[in-house]
């Protein structure tokens, strides 16, 4: 046990947390890899969790899939809202996401954005969003079903249970996969987790994955106004902030179904943009330390 606690302390963790709350917080962040969370029934899931739920849902062209996921996110739980952040989307899933807005203002939020400004920046916008709100738990989601509307209750469940900070919503690991998906694209995504994992040092399997839901102390915690990535590399990076601040990461199996509708934004460009990163992320952790800032944003009653 002391040997694991002094090897993730070799690698740079910073302990700032309370003294008792080290030791276990260490260890069970490394035994949480793989952490598979057993599928919880949804009804005892309401349960277990207390406080408000936030779905950030970042869109781009997502006119096809818009109401449709909204809805499907919105019946999951009583308490679930969606924040939709479009970035003046040209195929007008700016205006529908208004009238979902106009439909159930208590439920359904809307931030525009000027132009495509990137996935990434589009995160860091709703989670300040959030926290200014007092939700309890964050997540991120995709618009286009890629992601199961049904695998957002078993993302909370695994850290309103206390196991964890932070679930990921897990490709790589037993029970979880993807479905139509190419042989380049499951190369791409299995072999960035791989080699970010390596450079690392991260111990999730799926580094890439954008179905998330932290507990809003991860993003209170986080300097989130220094993030700079903003494709895949964003969420190696936010893996990589978690895993520097010691906070605990389970992965929740999903099955990745491949978008139906709408056109892929993917492109050689953001592989590149990860692999650059992660390196950048290495040399920050060799050649100089960055003193962790809080979040900045003003609450909003
Ligand atoms: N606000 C905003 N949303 C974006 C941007 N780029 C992508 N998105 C949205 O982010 C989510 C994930 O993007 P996708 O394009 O599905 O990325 P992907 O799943 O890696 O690739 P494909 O599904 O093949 O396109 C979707 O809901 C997109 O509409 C952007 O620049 N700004
Ligand atoms: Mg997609």
């Amino acid at each position: 046990m002391l040997a694991l606690a002094i090897r993730t302390r070799q690698r740079g963790v910073k302990d700032e947390r309370e003294p008792g709350a080290n030791r276990s917080r260490i260890l069970n962040y490394t035994k949480a890899v793989p952490a598979i969370v057993p599928q919880a029934p949804a009804a005892a899931t309401e349960t277990s969790s207390s406080g408000r739920s936030l779905v950030i849902l970042p869109t781009y062209n997502e006119r096809e899939n818009l109401e449709r996921i909204v809805a499907a996110i919105l019946t999951q739980a009583d308490d679930f809202e969606v924040l939709v952040v479009d970035d003046n989307s040209p195929d007008g899933s700016g205006a529908i996401a208004d009238r979902l807005g106009a439909q159930q203002p208590e439920r359904v939020h809307v931030m525009h954005r000027a132009s495509k400004l990137g996935l990434g920046t589009a995160y860091i916008e709703g989670f300040l969003w959030g926290l200014a709100r007092q939700y309890a738990y964050i997540f991120e989601m995709d618009a286009d079903f890629s992601h199961e509307p049904a695998d957002l209750v078993r993302l909370r469940a695994a850290v309103a249970s206390g196991r964890a900070d932070v679930a990921v919503g897990s490709r790589w690991v037993a029970q979880g996969g993807t479905r139509n998906w190419s042989f380049l694209r499951t190369f791409i995504s299995r072999g960035g987790s791989i080699y970010a994992r390596l450079i690392l040092g991260i111990p999730v399997n799926d580094l890439t994955s954008g179905f998330k839901c932290f507990s809003r102390r991860v993003l209170e915690t986080l300097d989130l106004q220094s993030v700079r990535s903003n494709g895949y590399a964003f969420q190696v990076e936010m893996n990589y902030r978690c895993f520097k601040a010691g906070f605990r990461t389970a992965e929740v199996p999903i099955v990745f179904v491949d978008r139906r509708v709408g056109k892929s934004k993917m492109g050689g460009h953001i592989v590149l943009e990860a692999m650059l990163v992660v390196l950048g992320l290495r040399a920050q952790d060799l050649f100089g330390a960055q003193s962790p800032a809080p979040a900045r944003y003003s609450k909003i009653p």
